[in-house]
């Protein structure tokens, strides 16, 4: 049986159809992205970037526009403010940093952290935590009876009116083999999406919300009692960093449910094509954990995916958010 008498034998499509702007637009959007094979080339900093030298630690790039590891530094000293200023300059540059071989207390981890902002506490794993007076460290435990389910392309709690800034993940225990984390360039991504989706985009907004994924499994009495707090929101499909002024794309498959204003129909065709994007290597970098090492990622230009293929052995992580603004 060839390829066309396969497709021949699926159902017709039930879609109705779009928007004729948006389908016009998801048209050439998918002629031009999706099926060419070719470079996929995008800056790594916006065009009114100044390049200047960094004089207080090394950086190691892992790939052309996302991932630095920083040498030179102890995360268990205190940042003086020219190393916090170029440090903050290389997390805006790269995005994502990493630091090797880190022997840090979880008070200097949350000290690290906290030179960049208030510290969040994850509503939904604070009985997780292993440590009881500091509920900002949220601990990643998996072993036999907890798979890695951060294995689908997310930015953290986009679920929240004020998603976080950024993260600090800790290596605790790790799998003798396995269990690496990547990360995606969301300016990288928006840059190399064709003009007329760009233009499509712009004035969209999605519902971010957490109910389908730590609102499953969990009790509908405690999931109601959650709600007032945490109401799904809405942030724009393409967001503008506060500090750079890039444009990035701001929907994920774990907390984005719906684009406003559109049909189902309309709304899943388009996200799921968006999501596709983070999935590109050329917008991503891939990291191997050793025990103490830490990342360090900008949560408004990136998305992560966390590898979860050694089930059953044991990874222990611990994370760190930083309270970010209201996204633009
Ligand atoms: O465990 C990891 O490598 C990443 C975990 C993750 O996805 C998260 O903290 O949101």
């Amino acid at each position: 049986m060839t390829v066309t008498d396969v497709l021949a034998t699926q159902p017709p499509t039930t879609a109705t159809p779009l928007d004729p702007t948006i389908e016009n637009a998801l048209a050439a959007a998918i002629a031009s992205n999706r099926l060419l094979a070719g470079p996929r080339i995008a800056a790594r900093t916006p065009p009114d970037w100044v390049d200047l030298a960094y004089s207080a630690f090394d950086l190691q790039p892992m790939a052309p526009t996302i991932g630095a590891v920083v040498v030179g530094i102890s995360m268990a000293d205190p940042l003086d403010s020219e190393t916090f200023a170029q440090l903050n300059r290389a997390l805006l540059e790269w995005k994502v940093l990493f630091f090797r071989n880190q022997d840090i207390a979880p008070s200097q981890h949350s000290a690290f952290a906290a030179n960049w902002g208030a510290l969040e506490s994850h509503p939904f794993a604070r009985v997780r935590s292993a440590q009881p007076d500091a509920p900002e460290v949220l601990r990643l435990e998996k072993g036999p009876d907890a798979a890695g389910r951060e294995n689908i392309w997310h930015s953290d709690v986009t679920w929240r009116a004020n998603p976080s800034l950024g993260s600090v993940l800790r290596a605790i225990e790790l799998p003798p083999l396995g269990g690496d984390t990547l990360w995606a360039d969301m300016a990288a991504a928006y840059d190399c999406l064709g003009v007329e989706m760009q233009q499509l985009l712009g004035g969209l907004v999605a519902v971010h919300d957490w109910i389908n994924t730590f609102g499953r499994g969990m009790d509908p009495a405690t999931r109601d009692a959650l709600r007032p707090e945490f109401p799904a929101v809405e942030h724009p499909v393409v967001r503008t960093h506060p500090e750079t002024g890039r444009k990035m794309l701001y929907v994920n498959a774990a907390f984005t449910q719906r684009i406003v204003g559109l049909s189902n129909d309309e709304s899943e065709r388009l996200l799921a094509f968006l999501y596709l994007q983070a999935g590109y290597p050329e917008y991503q970098c891939r990291f191997r954990w050793e025990l103490g090492d830490v990342a360090f990622w900008d949560n408004r230009s990136t998305q992560h995916y966390a590898s979860s293929d050694y089930h059953p052995q044991r990874r222990v992580m611990e994370r760190i958010t930083i309270v970010g603004d209201r996204p633009v």
